[in-house]
């Protein structure tokens, strides 16, 4: 069974793997290659050089399709784009704004375009600019998320576009994945449960926090700032909520202070492995992961689970 996307793609599992910065380097995106999923390598804030670098590191690791995704709120975006396109990158996803003005230029380079959305609006938009698929995320991930939850956004895009739409945000199994089908996804994002993948170069310390993670140990961080962030709760989060708390009240908000306490904390928990002030992103089914797995047994078991949920439920239906 090959799906549209699948053969869009030219991969053979409709599962990608986020774009985690500090996390999504060449090893994790091209161990998710090989298993037959779209590895895809994150650039976060990176200068265009470190860019090239993660490409070329990519393509020695896998000679399978691989996306790399242009996170909108760095600095160096444009140069960060005119790398991608020049290096012959096949696949690149966006996040955290509207790739919009980027368009042409990847279309000219021939590159498929798949903008991570967290609306109908912009959903509309980047179809209409030529997206070639869309990726539909629910405030259920970590890291910078919009307002909305996965299961009330994502068949509100489905219905409002015509290419395919991927699912991202609080898909932690196959069961996530065949409730993500039955809304009309084509396909499966996951970040957090490749975070702990075996092929991740994630600081064991992260990895153990995710593990020992319930189901209501992430809080929203960055709200008053305009980029609320998903994160499991430490000391960081509950000093930076009360500086928020404090920040609302007064008249003019000292954006710097907050700013300031979140500076570099997702490198010191995703590099340095600080469980106490380091910013871990994570989503909200970090409650759902119990061990550590190789890429290619992550994707076979949401592969198996998914299948055996929707066979259970022909069978309960079918009666
Ligand atoms: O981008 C992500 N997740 C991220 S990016 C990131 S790095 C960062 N760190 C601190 C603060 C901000 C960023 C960590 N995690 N996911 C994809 C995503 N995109 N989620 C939500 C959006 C999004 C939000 C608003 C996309 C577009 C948008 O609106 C843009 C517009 O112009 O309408």
């Amino acid at each position: 069974m090959q799906s549209h996307l699948c053969k869009l793609l030219n991969i053979q599992y409709p599962i990608f793997q986020g774009a985690m910065a500090w996390v999504a380097d060449a090893d994790l995106a091209s161990a998710v290659s090989n298993a037959g999923g779209l590895g895809i390598v994150g650039t976060g804030h990176d200068t265009p050089e470190i860019v090239a670098e993660k490409i070329a590191d990519i393509k020695a690791k896998t000679t399978k399709p691989f996306g790399v995704n242009i996170m909108l709120l760095n600095p160096h975006v444009q140069e960060v784009v005119d790398v991608v396109c020049q290096s012959g990158v096949k696949v690149v996803t966006t996040g955290a704004g509207s790739p919009g003005k980027y368009m042409d230029k990847f279309k000219a380079a021939g590159i498929i375009v798949i903008p991570v959305v967290a609306s109908v609006a912009l959903a509309r938009r980047m179809e209409n600019d030529g997206a070639d698929a869309i990726i539909v995320e629910g405030m259920e991930a970590g890291g910078h998320i919009g307002k909305s939850t996965t299961m009330a956004l994502l068949p509100q895009v489905v219905d409002a576009v015509s290419v395919p739409v991927i699912a991202a945000g609080g898909i932690g199994d196959g069961r996530g994945m065949a409730a993500a089908y039955m809304l009309g996804a084509s396909g499966i994002q996951v970040g957090t449960r490749f975070v702990v993948a075996k092929e991740s170069n994630a600081h064991a310390n992260f990895k153990q926090a995710i593990l020992k993670a319930k189901d209501i140990d992430t809080v929203i961080t960055g709200q008053l700032t305009g980029h609320p962030v998903r994160v499991l709760r430490n000391k960081l989060t509950r000093e930076y909520l009360q500086a928020e708390k404090e920040e609302t009240s007064k008249e003019s908000p000292d954006f710097e202070r907050l700013e300031n306490m979140a500076r570099g904390a997702l490198r010191r928990a995703v590099v340095e492995g600080d469980k106490i002030r380091g910013s871990m992103m994570a989503g909200q089914i970090a409650g759902l992961i119990s061990k550590e797995q190789t890429c290619h047994d992550i994707i076979q078991d949401y592969m198996r689970e998914c299948s055996e949920t929707i066979q259970k439920q022909i069978e309960y239906w079918s009666k």
